[in-house]
């Protein structure tokens, strides 16, 4: 730790030239969205919200939107072989398998923060639109970041309807859980290129007046263990946090390099999803088929020597493989998922927050000696 990082305040600023008020929507292009659907209804406790498809006039493409208290994710396929709509997304599926193609956030002024962002350097993708119907008007507009993925700019002050005009509002897959799973999206996390991640963080800094958080990986401990160098940006509500990963020279093959060579490229990692109760969310998922990283029981043989105690007893953490870490500020709980398509790409992890605003760095050590066996099971160590 070598670095001085800015250290955020979570107090909104008045001169933010570009306020976000949240994450609006996590979208995955998808081989089978009526399958996927399925999954994160069944497996994750989400919520199908609204669909738009060839029954309501998008004869191309079919998305399904699913939620869970804010927490917002599309699914999104093609219905058709080689249409013109269709094409990028027949292209994106093909190339890096199912996958998150755009990180999409609210914001009070969707032409202002797109002007803003594009003036200090962004790519533009699409101009400021809006979209209209009988629950009132949305304006987007997106811009690029790393490798396919995008960031749309949604202001939705003025609509009231599920999702998005050309969406219907649609009833439940399967009975939601009797407790909620999760509540919000805690963090997204981007796998960049080999050099690239001051790049990133340049661009976030500059581009969206992002700060840097102050939990980092830095050159000694990814030489150790990790094989990733990380960075987190944030706006000034601390709302929207993307950590950044890149790889690094390690003693074992980067997971970020597997991730780079089975995705095809930079792309989104993994998203965080904020629960309350992480013991019933952990043992409602496990019950759906949701497989999480394996944890060595010697992890809780020191764990509450440093940790000290938290909300969750330490044999019900060693039982469910759920780790802790502590900082100054409080203390964090998390667990991570396999990743959930055959490729070794996407993956999510939940956390419950205690005062710590940290990524569990604690614990990169026993979690990426995990990742590493996992690695070696799929033989790309
Ligand atoms: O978001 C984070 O930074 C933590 C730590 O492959 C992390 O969740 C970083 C890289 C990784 C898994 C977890
Ligand atoms: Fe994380």
């Amino acid at each position: 730790m070598t670095e001085i990082q800015d250290h955020p305040t979570p107090t909104p600023r008045q001169d933010d030239p570009f306020p976000v008020k949240g994450m609006d929507a996590v979208v995955f292009a998808v081989g089978n969205a009526k399958q996927a659907a399925h999954y994160y209804s069944a497996a994750f406790g989400m919520k199908l919200a609204a669909y738009s498809g060839p029954e309501n006039g998008s004869r191309e493409t079919a998305s399904y939107v699913l939620v869970n208290g804010s927490a917002r994710f599309v699914f999104t396929s093609v219905v058709k072989a080689s249409t013109e709509r269709g094409k990028w997304l027949e292209n994106h599926v093909a190339t890096h398998g199912d996958g998150v193609t755009d990180l999409a956030m609210e914001v009070p002024d969707a032409r202002a923060a797109y002007a803003h962002a594009v003036s200090m350097g962004a790519t533009g993708l699409e101009e400021p639109y809006e979209l209209t119907d009988e629950h009132g008007t949305v304006v987007l507009a997106s811009i690029a970041t790393y490798g396919e993925t995008r960031h749309t700019l949604v202001d939705r002050s003025r609509y009231s309807g599920p999702y998005l005009p050309g969406y219907v509002e649609a009833s439940p897959i399967v009975e939601p859980p009797a407790r909620r799973t999760f509540q919000a999206i805690d963090h997204c996390v981007g796998n960049v290129e080999l050099g690239k991640m001051n790049e990133w963080v340049g661009f976030y800094n500059k581009v969206l007046g992002f700060t840097n958080m102050k939990e980092f990986v830095g050159d000694d401990i990814a030489t150790e263990y990790s094989a990733l160098m990380s960075k987190v940006v944030a706006d000034g509500t601390l709302k929207v946090k993307f950590p950044i990963n890149e790889p690094a020279e390690g003693k074992k093959k980067s997971q970020i390099d597997e991730y780079l060579e089975f995705y095809g490229g930079p792309g989104v990692q993994h998203v965080a999803l904020a629960t309350n109760d992480i013991v019933n969310t952990v043992r409602t998922m496990r019950a759906s088929g949701v497989e999480f990283l394996d944890v060595p029981g010697s992890y809780y043989d020191t764990l509450g020597e440093w940790v000290g105690d938290t909300r969750v007893p330490l044999d019900e953490l060693r039982e469910l493989k759920i780790l802790a870490d502590r900082d100054e500020d409080g203390y964090l709980l998390q667990i991570f998922t396999k990743p959930v398509q055959d490729r070794p790409t996407v993956f999510f992890e939940i956390i419950e927050r205690h005062g710590s605003m940290g990524f569990g760095k604690g614990n990169f050590k026993a979690l990426f000696e995990a990742i590493e066996r996992e690695q070696d099971r799929r033989g790309n160590l």
